[in-house]
């Protein structure tokens, strides 16, 4: 290391000539120059440290097959991951399962307070007269008065919880209901070390199967206040006239708020054990970008899989780009359910149109000229129920012109365009496996996973041929 020799003084070097002590050096300067010199050889060795473990790093992951999740925001990567995560690490998975139980609470209550945040509204345009569609009299105001500051006060807890910061705890900021304009506060997140962290601290051998003591006692105080509530909640929610004022407020819960809010009476037991489907369906946004290994196959000679998870919105598309050169392939969600949707950044722009800007640009990317591409027409399930509510397609996306407002139609018109996009602008010629999807359906989607290893394996070997 060149450090180490300046050090030794060695005469046959120049630059250590250069910088040799003086011969008439005093003993105060000889003392302050062996200070800094000892200085200098530690930042030499923390440097050499860093050095050592980057390529420690490069070399493990020589043998890997990477995989980037990529799409917007709420397309469905976190939950793909999940599928990879509950199918192929399975004990991690079981191990982990418990520590979800916050996240899972407070996507419940946010949904019941997102619903409550709305009557508010709707009660006070009546008030003023702004608005006469519905009467909500006396019945509903006590449900108000009574749910309101108990679930603000179980939101906050559960925030706390999950590590947020003071300013994201204040439910009424971050209460606001998901709606086709464009909401004025964030969804609700955790940071990926927070999160980790948070995964470690709760995880605990000793309640088998649960969180540990530590928080345990807070999210169970959590329970018996959704449990308190729970009849409330269910007759606010089976409720016509409130459904329908969410409807004509264009009110639109979180994807997984039905599930939760279905299953109250079972989530709000003081022994509560997170399912895989509860897992899966709980919604959390992420922010940085998740790594996780695993093996997708038996055979421990086959190369183990590294699958990076990364945020959607368009604030943390910039942290994709690092990771577009280290990838073998791609798994691109595309919700395609989202025709009649807006983004949450920017209320100007269709979910759907962007999502295929989104893909262009992956398709046109050198760096991922030989990346395989996979591509999931997400959300299909939800596509099946707008289509049955009798939302028209054409409304939104012109172009899709006089063709037959039908699923099996718009999955066929949409998986054209998304191919044709894969024709004209990959730098060369490529195939594209494209899958249709509900990724909250477990049984489907493991299917769909083992598909998906064998294309990536076999194009892997191909890329092996290549590089
Ligand atoms: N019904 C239904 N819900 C889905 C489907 N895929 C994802 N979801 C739900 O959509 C929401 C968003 O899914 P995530 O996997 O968190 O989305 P993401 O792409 O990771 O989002 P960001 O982390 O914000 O980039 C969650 O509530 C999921 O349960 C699907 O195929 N059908
Ligand atoms: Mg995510």
């Amino acid at each position: 290391m060149a450090l180490g020799t300046i050090f030794q003084h060695d005469t046959t070097d120049p630059l250590a000539v250069i910088t040799a002590p003086s011969p008439n050096e005093s003993p105060e300067e000889k003392a302050a120059r062996e200070e800094r010199e000892a200085e200098a050889r530690g930042i030499s060795d923390l440097i050499d440290e860093e050095l050592r473990a980057e390529r420690a790093v490069r070399k493990k992951e020589e043998g890997m097959v990477k995989i980037l999740l990529l799409g917007q925001g709420e397309s469905g990567k976190s939950t793909t991951l999940k599928n990879f995560r509950m199918r192929f690490a399975r004990d991690k998975w079981i191990e982990e399962r418990a520590s979800w139980r916050a996240v899972i609470l407070l996507n419940l209550v946010r949904s019941a307070n997102t619903i409550l945040h709305a009557l508010s509204q709707e009660m006070d345009d009546e008030q003023f007269g702004l608005d006469d569609a519905f009467t909500f009299d006396d019945y509903y105001r006590r449900y108000r008065l009574r749910l309101s500051p108990l679930l603000q006060g179980v939101e906050s807890n559960l925030k706390r919880l999950l590590g947020a910061q003071p300013e994201e705890i204040e439910p009424q900021k971050q209460t606001h209901p998901i709606t086709l304009s464009p909401r004025t506060s964030p969804e609700f997140f955790v940071r990926s070390r927070t999160w980790r962290n948070f995964l470690q601290t709760t995880r605990g051998p000793e309640v088998s199967g649960c969180s540990l003591e530590q928080d345990l006692p807070d999210i169970i105080d959590s329970t018996e206040a959704i449990a308190n509530c729970k009849d409330d909640i269910k007759t606010l929610w089976r409720n016509d006239i409130v459904q329908a004022m969410l409807a004509k407020r264009r009110i639109r819960l979180e994807d997984s708020a039905s599930f939760f809010l279905d299953a109250i009476d079972r989530l709000s037991v003081r022994d509560y054990e997170p399912t895989d489907e509860d897992v899966l369906r709980a919604r959390l946004r992420t922010l940085d970008i998740q790594e996780h290994e695993l093996r997708v196959d038996d055979d421990a000679d086959a190369p183990k899989w590294k699958i990076y998870d990364v945020g959607g919105s368009r604030t943390q598309r910039h942290a994709w780009l690092p990771y577009f050169d280290k990838v073998n392939a791609v798994i691109f969600l595309a919700p395609i359910s989202c025709f009649d949707e807006r983004l949450i950044e920017d209320s100007r722009v269709n979910r759907l149109e962007d999502s295929l800007i989104l893909w262009r640009a992956i398709c046109s990317s050198k760096l991922l000229s030989r990346t395989i591409l996979i591509l999931f027409l997400n959300k299909i399930d939800i596509l099946e129920e707008k289509i049955r509510d009798g939302i028209m397609v054409n409304r939104f996306l012109p172009s899709y012109g006089h063709r037959p407002n039908e699923t099996s139609e718009v999955v066929k018109y949409l998986r054209q365009k998304f191919k044709d996009t894969v024709r004209h602008c990959s730098p060369e010629p490529r195939t594209c496996h494209i899958y249709t999807t509900s990724v909250t359906d477990t049984k489907t989607t493991a299917v769909t996973l083992i598909s998906v290893r064998d294309g990536v394996l076999r194009g892997y070997l191909k890329q092996a041929d290549l590089f």
